[in-house]
């Protein structure tokens, strides 16, 4: 079936028949997963708005920023300062990487045990689905695990790609070598854009992407009330779209959404009845269209009511100081900032297993349910640290390990319905 953006994806080089095989799957795992979901926000219609255009329209307006001179920066961490890129007339897109699509191309350049959000991005590559990846002047790698660090020396050979080195402690001198890495990411952009960052552009930019998180912040805020106003699922997907949606757009629509939310509070209406487990989900992040784990538990008789990772309160907990007005001091509230990020990366890295709990505490779960990538040592490590922390705190916690595939379907539901079934 043609449509009206077929000439653009052709101009992409996209694999046009394998394309239009990836939304027919995507759009029915949506109407499956979200449509079918009763009593949504009225907010919810953008969102799936934007789902259903998430290769069309917002492609297109990337298309016609490229066409004034704009250009574009893919990333796959949240450690890419993106108020550098905006400062610099950029636009920052986060790439997801969350579907299995591309997984035999994938395997044959990189070992099979690679985790899936891994060989998403480059199978999505090599199969050339992925019009986010192919608008992209610059993909923006980091050493955060040792598996995306060696995956991308192999992607470099396919995609134009700029490596940022991640500390993995946090002492002064991993400082300096972050603040270095910031400052040569700064040239970097400038010399890509063409044009220097100014301290006013930097001041709007920190403003800008602030404000998308102060959103988000209110989103989970009003989210913890008892009951709680909005599935899950929904949440995850406003975080999700966060990543490459206009900003400022994206703020306001979420403003709406969150009014809408305020009087559903206030009338004390929720999307789950007292007896309802509330659960918070920790660990990898789980990027468009991973919703496997998402729909399970909430299809067993739970709800989600917050994300400890990337997709969630990692990436919105912390904004970056406003008070600063010199260049140099705004760069340094960038660097202070994003140290602060909490990844499995680090070592040691006591404050997550803190920001678990007083999340567990905040959110007034039920219960935790502990989620890693299989052959992401990273997360899979931590979270025996998880449950000892959680398990001081007198809160339940599971462990689970899965992939993108369907095929552990049945085994992860019968593990989360006995969770969920304790915990009543
Ligand atoms: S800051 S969590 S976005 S690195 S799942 S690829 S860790 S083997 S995604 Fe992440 Fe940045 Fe950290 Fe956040 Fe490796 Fe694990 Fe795969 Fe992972």
């Amino acid at each position: 079936m043609s449509t009206k953006y077929d000439a653009m994806w052709e101009r992409l080089n996209l694999d046009l028949k394998a394309h239009e095989g990836l939304l027919e799957v995507l759009g029915k795992f949506y109407g499956d997963i979200y449509l079918s979901q009763s009593g949504r926000l009225k907010g919810m219609e953008y969102l799936d708005f934007v789902l259903s255009e998430v290769h069309g329209l917002r492609i297109q307006e990337l298309q016609e920023a490229r066409a004034r001179g704009a250009r574009v920066i893919g990333a796959f961490c949240v450690f890419v300062p993106e108020e550098l890129v905006l400062a610099a007339g950029a636009i920052q897109v986060g790439l997801c990487a969350g579907a299995e699509i591309g997984k035999e191309a994938a395997e044959k350049i990189l070992p099979r045990n690679t985790c899936a959000l891994i060989k998403s991005f480059v199978g999505f590559k090599l199969s050339r689905l992925c019009p986010f990846i192919e608008s992209c002047d610059l993909i923006v790698g980091e050493t955060t695990c040792d598996g995306k660090k060696k995956a991308y020396e192999i992607f470099a050979d396919y995609a134009p790609l700029y490596v940022m080195e991640i500390p993995q402690m946090k002492n002064a001198c991993d400082r300096d070598l972050w603040k270095a890495e910031v400052l040569q990411f700064r040239d970097r952009i400038e010399a890509l854009a063409g044009r220097k960052i100014t301290a006013p552009k930097l001041w709007e930019a920190i403003h800008l992407v602030n404000r998308r998180r102060r959103v988000l912040q209110r989103l989970n805020h009003l989210r913890a009330a008892v009951p709680t106003p909005i599935s899950g699922r929904d949440a995850l997907l406003i975080n999700q779209i966060s990543f490459y949606d206009d900003p400022a757009r994206f703020v306001a629509k979420i403003g709406e959404l969150c009014d809408e939310l305020a009087e559903r509070v206030n009338a004390g209406q929720g999307v789950a009845g007292p007896g309802v487990p509330r659960l918070l989900l920790s660990g990898c992040p789980m990027a468009v269209p991973n919703w496997k784990l998402p729909y399970l538990v909430e299809s067993s008789g739970a709800v989600i009511v917050g994300e400890e990772s990337c997709i969630g309160s990692r990436n919105t907990r912390d904004l970056v100081d406003e008070s600063q007005e010199t260049l140099e001091g705004m760069l340094d509230a960038i660097v202070q900032r994003y140290l602060a990020i909490d990844c499995a990366c680090f070592t040691p890295n006591a404050e997550r297993l803190q920001h678990i709990v007083d999340m567990a505490r905040d959110l007034k779960v039920d219960g935790v349910i502990h989620y890693a990538l299989s052959f992401c040592q990273p997360y899979a490590m931590e979270a025996f640290k998880v449950e000892k922390a959680l398990q001081a705190a007198g809160i339940p916690m599971l462990s689970l390990e899965t992939d993108y595939s369907l095929e552990d379907v049945e085994q992860l539901k019968t593990r989360v319905e006995a969770f969920v079934e304790m915990l009543r």
